[in-house]
């Protein structure tokens, strides 16, 4: 007999069809990399794959692989109500479901309604395991996880085949998305790595990584995944700078303030690292990843602005994370320090995400779970910008959501994104600004926040379930739901679009590593 199963691989970048310019430009580009390795080990094990990367723009539903005998998909959790309504419709035609990615180790005991197996950490041993079981698992799925990251992981060219496609479907920028860290030694409260360990992967994968790169492109554009790149800074360098001549690769990497003194700076400029998403999150907290220590309030709006000028002396696009709604904030103080800093470091881009707890990511959230703090927003909204699933300590709803919409109007003003563009001196980082201030990000989320305070005001029922009176869900969320499913949403299953929001208090979760059914 034929044990050749036929696996399909989807990676729903996209949780709705995005047409818009950005999700053209960049969609393709923010391809996670699990799947690519799953279709890496899938095939090793001497199975058939066909992969999918979903940005919004492809017809999903005619792309599903045809007779598959099991589909992987990875979904954030924003994406979830899109691939319980997939799962679903993949079940009906027989194949075997598997859920990975953030929403299963966010929300796992709520994706075991949906899909045959869901997935925590997930090494090859756990994928052998799906493949030799690969059988339905109703009406709860089975939930599997590795007692810790993988140790080590296919690189980019064990992954080329899954990549190659990806980047035919990226028209202007081209990212190989690579990965040399897991986890990370800091501890930010709020953060799904606050507790993982950090774990450098073997240099030696990256090093013939970046060489196999050269041969594929004549100036590689490289993304790196690591929670926090550069930890082991000199090292990673020294790896970087033994395979690659001086500046012939792009890099683009997320690392803490912390580890961005000039001299490392000036090491980065000097091997091609042409973008850094530095967090800040907070005027008032999280003082030891952006080394000030005590320092808040104008203080820091001020050293760090010196700070993210001086890196932008060297690295061209610069963007800065914020974390909206923290608990140390209070009153007004904290927007208009951020609009100070906007103006203070014209050249950056300022990311926003508003305060979320996303299920068992982070031990915090249990905190927020028994203070009764969370709300039960649909996953589709649970994305850092749709919704504040998390109420605030020190603000009205109405009050909180005037100043998001009044730093977004600074930051996104005329003014403020001519200054942006005069600031940045290469095109690409110049134009990509504009597009995202311009597009969903920038006007899109004034806009949509504009929306969300005008119910706040007028409509009772929406307040209500802002302020926990109710559990009904509004109207105003339902139909985003619905639209933006399309026919998806007839594949989603009842009650699918409601969760227990405080199920990681709840339930007595052991993950297990074999092939046992969770207890919920
Ligand atoms: C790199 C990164 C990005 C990159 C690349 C995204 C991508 N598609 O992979 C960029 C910058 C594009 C990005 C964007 C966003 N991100 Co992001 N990102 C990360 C980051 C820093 C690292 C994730 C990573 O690759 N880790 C390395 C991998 C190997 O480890 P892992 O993720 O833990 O995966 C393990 C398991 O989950 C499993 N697994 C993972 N995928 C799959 C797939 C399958 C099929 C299976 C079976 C298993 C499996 O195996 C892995 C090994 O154990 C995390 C934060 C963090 N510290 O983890 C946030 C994080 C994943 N991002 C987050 C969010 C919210 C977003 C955005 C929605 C933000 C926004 N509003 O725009 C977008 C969504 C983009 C999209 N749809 O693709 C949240 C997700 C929370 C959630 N439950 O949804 C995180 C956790 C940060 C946070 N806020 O806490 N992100
Ligand atoms: S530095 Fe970044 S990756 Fe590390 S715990 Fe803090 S938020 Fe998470």
């Amino acid at each position: 007999m034929d044990h050749r199963l036929k696996i399909g691989i989807i990676d729903l970048v996209s949780k709705k069809p995005n047409s818009k310019l950005f999700a053209r430009i960049m969609n393709a580009n923010f391809a996670s990399i699990m799947p690519q390795i799953i279709g890496v080990w899938c095939e090793e094990e001497g199975h058939s794959v066909k992969y999918i990367c979903y940005t919004g723009r492809e017809d999903i539903i005619k792309e599903l692989p045809q007779n598959a005998d099991l589909i992987f998909i990875c979904a954030f959790t924003e994406a979830a109500q899109t691939a319980y309504a997939l799962s679903n419709l993949l079940r009906s035609g027989g194949a075997v479901t598997v859920l990975g990615g953030p929403h299963a180790r966010c929300y796992p005991e709520d994706a075991v309604n949906y899909f045959d197996y869901v997935t925590g950490f997930t090494d090859k041993s756990i994928i052998q395991e799906i493949l030799q079981d690969c059988s339905p698992h109703n009406p709860l799925g089975l939930y599997l996880t590795a007692n810790t990251q993988p140790l080590s992981l296919p690189g980019v060219k064990e992954r080329w085949k899954f990549i190659e496609p990806n980047l035919k479907k990226a028209p202007l920028i081209k990212l190989v998305p690579m990965l040399g860290s897991l986890g990370c030694p800091y501890t930010c409260s709020f953060c799904i790595d606050s507790t993982v360990k950090y774990q450098p992967l073997n240099f030696d994968v990256m090093k013939e990584d970046l060489s196999f790169l050269l041969t594929k492109f004549k100036r590689p554009l490289v993304g790196w995944h690591d929670p926090n790149f550069g930890v082991r800074f000199d090292d990673y360098l020294d790896a970087i700078e033994e395979v690659v001549p001086e500046n012939s690769i792009d890099f683009i990497a997320e690392s803490s303030l912390s580890l961005l003194s000039e001299r490392n700076v000036k090491r980065l400029k000097r091997n091609g690292f042409g973008a850094m998403l530095p967090g800040i999150e907070s005027w008032y907290d999280l003082g030891n990843k952006s080394k000030t220590g005590s320092m808040t309030g104008m203080d820091k709006v001020k050293h760090i602005a010196e700070h993210v000028n001086m890196i932008l002396r060297y690295i061209p696009y610069v963007q800065t994370n914020f974390v909206l709604g923290l608990d140390c904030d209070a009153g007004e103080e904290p927007f208009e320090l951020t609009k100070k800093f906007v103006d203070l470091t014209p050249g950056a881009f300022p990311g926003y995400s508003l305060l979320s707890a996303f299920g068992r990511a982070a031990p915090l959230n249990l905190e927020y779970q028994r203070l009764n703090r969370v709300i039960p927003f649909p996953f589709h909204f649970i994305s850092n910008n749709h919704a504040m699933n998390v109420k605030p300590l020190n603000y009205h709803w109405t009050e909180f959501y005037s100043n998001i919409i009044s730093l977004g109007e600074h930051t996104f003003s005329w003014s403020s994104i001519i200054k942006r563009l005069i600031a940045t001196k290469a095109f690409i980082p110049r134009w990509m600004n504009v597009v995202r201030a311009t597009s969903e990000e920038g006007f899109g989320r004034v806009a949509y926040n504009k929306q969300i305070l005008e119910q706040l005001y007028t409509n009772v029922k929406f307040r209500d379930y802002f302020e926990q009176e109710t559990t009904k869900l509004p109207h105003f969320y339902k139909n985003i739901i619905r639209n933006e499913l399309g026919p998806l949403w007839d594949w989603l299953p009842d009650g699918a679009i409601y969760h227990d929001h405080n199920a990681y208090l709840k339930t007595s979760l052991e993950p297990k590593t074999s092939l046992e059914r969770i207890a919920v």
